[in-house]
């Protein structure tokens, strides 16, 4: 029995060039294994706390706190504990915590020691991570690998452009394999690349390698998607589909919404036409977020206007909370919820919110964040907890290391 001997974290730089945790656990076997936790930037109110130092170093975004949070008072609590006890550590870290959202220790800090506990007791049983995380998911999940949802345009609070919605996704068909979806992705982001040059748009790129073009209103970035999908070769709503997340939170202005696509703010049953009207032009497969985190009645609204042809998520509306999802799922909203670990701060809660929505049918989606690290937990994470989709960002930049990682993936389970 491998037992945790030493645990030790410190601060690095994510994508962003800000600061963030990197915790290192060292067994008793002689195992060591590090994980390290990415940051969003258009965060739900029911996040789990995030711990930044304030003050004048890295504006304010240092992360020593939370690193001497793990260092001094986590880490001696854990040495001693079996490192297969995962749901034990968990519970140990969230009651040394004693708060609702973590917001004493700081869940920053508390999910790397999550994380680098599930790797290394992945390790030291000899299975591969997805396998080892599958212990603590009911069903069998065969060898699925997730559908890649490749954000390729960005915009809101992604970069610095004109438009307001958030992501513009491409969603492989469903019947591509894994490596035939990524190649898809590829084709149509360097399509896109063309497209764009061609109309004399911006092709530099945003916080998770989509391209950010100052478009007349966030419509045209449908129809330029739409474009870039047809000249790459592949069928649209055939081999590939559009999905958007909104991040409507990001636009809202007390009752209503203000995007560019209008003059006048919409409200809800506007925003209900608006989104029904790009259904139809666009066949949208996906809509994550169309309202505010708060905004039930909008939210009621546009699940039973389109909730029974295209798949409605919830972000920031759930936040990966139990009791958010239950809200979600009493008031009928959602097709479907995404999981980030670092909204809830621990791998076991994560998961327990996962279990809940496999078994009221929901789909899965797990999902990076737009400041992320090299760290390829969450593709390993997804697969475990057999997740119908990941959004990790555009097939660019640093983004690639988790495509790449669930390529591995494949590969391995081809070989099983
Ligand atoms: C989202 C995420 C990831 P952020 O809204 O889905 O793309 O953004 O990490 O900034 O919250
Ligand atoms: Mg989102």
């Amino acid at each position: 029995m491998a037992k945790i001997k030493h645990i030790d974290s410190r601060e690095i730089l994510d994508s962003r060039g800000n600061p963030t945790i990197e915790t290192e656990i060292t067994l008793t076997d002689g195992i060591v294994e590090r994980s390290s936790v990415p940051s969003g930037s258009s965060k739900g109110t029911y996040e789990a706390f995030e711990l930044r130092d304030g003050q004048d170093r890295y504006n304010g975004m240092g992360v020593l706190r939370a690193v001497a949070n793990v260092n001094k008072i986590i880490a001696p609590k854990l040495q001693g504990m079996d490192v297969l006890d995962q749901q034990k550590i968990d519970r140990a870290m969230i009651e040394i915590d004693g708060t609702q959202n973590k917001s004493k220790l700081g869940a920053n800090g508390i999910l790397s020691v999550s994380q680098s506990v599930a790797k290394a007791g992945a390790k030291t049983s000899l299975l591969p991570l997805p396998l080892y995380l599958r212990q603590f998911v009911s069903g069998s999940l065969g060898k699925k690998i997730p559908i890649p949802m490749f954000n390729l345009i960005e915009g809101g609070k992604h970069a610095a452009n004109t438009l307001d919605f958030q992501e513009f996704l491409v969603v492989p068909a469903s019947s591509k394999s894994y490596s035939q979806s990524l190649e898809l992705g590829v084709s149509v982001y360097q399509s896109l690349k063309k497209v764009l040059f061609e109309r004399s748009e911006n092709t530099s790129v945003a916080d998770e390698g989509g391209f950010a073009p100052n478009l007349d209103i966030n419509q045209n970035g449908l129809a330029i998607t739409k474009e870039a999908i047809e000249r790459s070769g592949f069928s649209f709503s055939l081999d590939a589909f559009i999905g958007l997340d909104v991040a409507a939170n990001s636009f809202r202005a007390g009752k209503v919404y203000k995007i560019k696509d209008r003059a006048i703010p919409y409200d809800q049953d506007d925003l209900v036409e608006l989104y029904r009207t790009l259904l139809s032009d666009y066949s949208l497969l996906y809509i994550e977020d169309p309202f505010a985190e708060d905004d039930w009645e909008g939210w009621k609204k546009i699940y039973s206007a389109i909730g029974d042809k295209t798949l409605i998520v919830g972000d920031d509306l759930v936040t990966t909370n139990p009791y958010r999802l239950q809200l979600a799922l009493d008031n009928k909203v959602v097709g479907g919820v995404i999981i980030k670990p670092n909204q809830i701060g621990t791998i076991t809660e994560a998961i327990a919110v996962s279990e809940i929505a496999r078994y009221t049918g929901l789909k899965i989606i797990v999902s990076h964040r737009s400041g992320e690290t090299m760290d390829t937990f969450i593709a390993d994470f997804a697969v475990g907890i057999g997740a119908d989709y990941v959004k990790f960002g555009a097939p660019a930049r640093e983004r690639v290391s988790k495509y790449n990682r669930l390529s591995e993936i494949e590969t391995d389970f081809q070989n099983l």
